[in-house]
């Protein structure tokens, strides 16, 4: 029983409500299965604080289990050990927690985002800018009705200023955007699952410790239905796609590498309305823009954008902000605060509005 036993998912159901009688919160683990050949049972262990657990549930050899009694608003730890016929129990795997959430009242959303239409919070049909004070740790949500500020919501403050927000985007396909972040000094990565306008519970993804690796965006590159995230090293130019299973990663996929460093990511959408997410590019020395059309995740052809020569102009997201469907684009220029949306049609730059400014620079924007 030395086979490590690692616990690969975990989803907190919501609670049932039945006339006249409460049910509780439950939380579904699943795990990689031990293919020693005298399994007896699994063993799943929970408690409200970690590694710290009650007693063993045996569970027989299945490789998924329902752990039900759960308190809504209660974070409980997990973890599960094999047992082998001479009673031999493994060590624990490794753990996972989660926030069991009170019971929604309002069904949730079963929309699904489409590549232009990412980053909308409130669940109104359009895209939200969030924003992050770099200084002060302060992290808010634009929600916007179109191009227009509706409300700023506060989001918990995230005071090390290791902690970048990073992306967005339905990772668990609950109808309801997420937040993912990364730690530029430790490469730790986090998902905020949110509800709505409210962070949840967060799962932490394993670390990247090579900090030249960086997140520059969050988009179902396959089609699969599962938001996947993307990745550019800074240093030596190539460019990855984590294939992602909700919040877990399931493979890695190389796509063309640009050697030329100069050249950011700096957002994703499908501009040209086929289907496949595509990559928006800006040269941060020269000012130039291009965008790369994807098929799938194998690159196809590329078009060049209007240049923007002021490099103060930095493009902080892409998505549809006017609802025709087109993806758009938001600038931000890192002197004067000024905010600007591109309309485009398709990949052709049709016009421009400025939105609020933000004089202090310290903000940066995100959708
Ligand atoms: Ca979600
Ligand atoms: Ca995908
Ligand atoms: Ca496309
Ligand atoms: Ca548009």
């Amino acid at each position: 029983m030395r086979q490590r036993i690692h616990i690969i998912s975990l989803m907190s159901l919501f609670g049932l409500i039945l006339p006249s009688i409460v049910l509780a919160g439950s939380a579904n683990l699943r795990w990689r299965a031990n293919n020693e050949p005298d399994l007896a049972t699994y063993n799943v262990y929970y408690g409200a604080s970690p590694r710290s657990y009650g007693n063993p549930i045996p569970v027989g050899n299945s490789t998924s289990y329902e752990v039900d009694g759960l308190a809504d608003g209660q974070t409980y730890y997990f973890a599960v050990t094999a047992v082998d016929t001479s009673g031999n129990e493994s060590g624990f795997s490794n753990e996972v927690q989660e926030m069991i959430e009170a019971p929604d009242q309002q069904p949730p959303p079963v929309t699904t985002l489409s590549h232009n239409l990412k980053a909308d919070f409130d669940g109104n049909g359009w895209n939200d800018i969030v924003w992050r004070h770099q200084s002060t740790g302060r992290d808010v949500i634009w929600v916007m009705d179109g191009t227009q500020r509706s409300t700023l919501i506060d989001l918990p403050y995230v005071t090390e200023p290791e902690w970048r927000m990073e992306a967005t985007g339905d990772f668990d396909q609950d109808g309801h955007t997420d937040i993912v972040w990364r730690n530029y000094a430790t490469g730790s990565i986090t998902i905020w699952k949110m509800d709505r306008t409210r962070r949840v519970s967060y799962r932490m993804l394993a670390p990247v410790r090579d900090l030249a690796w960086a997140i520059c965006g969050a988009a179902d590159f396959n089609n699969d239905g599962h938001t996947d995230i993307l990745w550019r090293n800074t240093e030596t130019g190539q460019n990855r796609v984590w294939l992602m299973n909700q919040m877990a990663l399931s493979q890695m996929i190389d796509l063309n590498s640009v050697a030329d460093v100069n050249w950011d990511i700096v957002g994703t959408g499908d501009f040209d309305r086929d289907g496949n997410c595509d990559i928006l590019w800006r040269n941060s020395r020269d000012g130039r823009n291009y965008i790369w059309h994807m098929n799938g995740t194998a690159y196809r052809s590329h078009v060049r954008l209007l240049e923007v020569a002021d490099t103060n102009w930095r493009i902080t997201g892409s998505g549809d902000f006017d609802g025709d469907g087109d993806c758009d684009i938001l600038w931000r220029h890192a002197q004067n605060g000024n905010n600007v949306i591109w309309f485009l049609n398709a990949t052709t730059y049709s016009s421009h509005i400025y939105i609020e400014a933000v004089q202090d620079t310290n903000w940066g924007s995100l959708i």
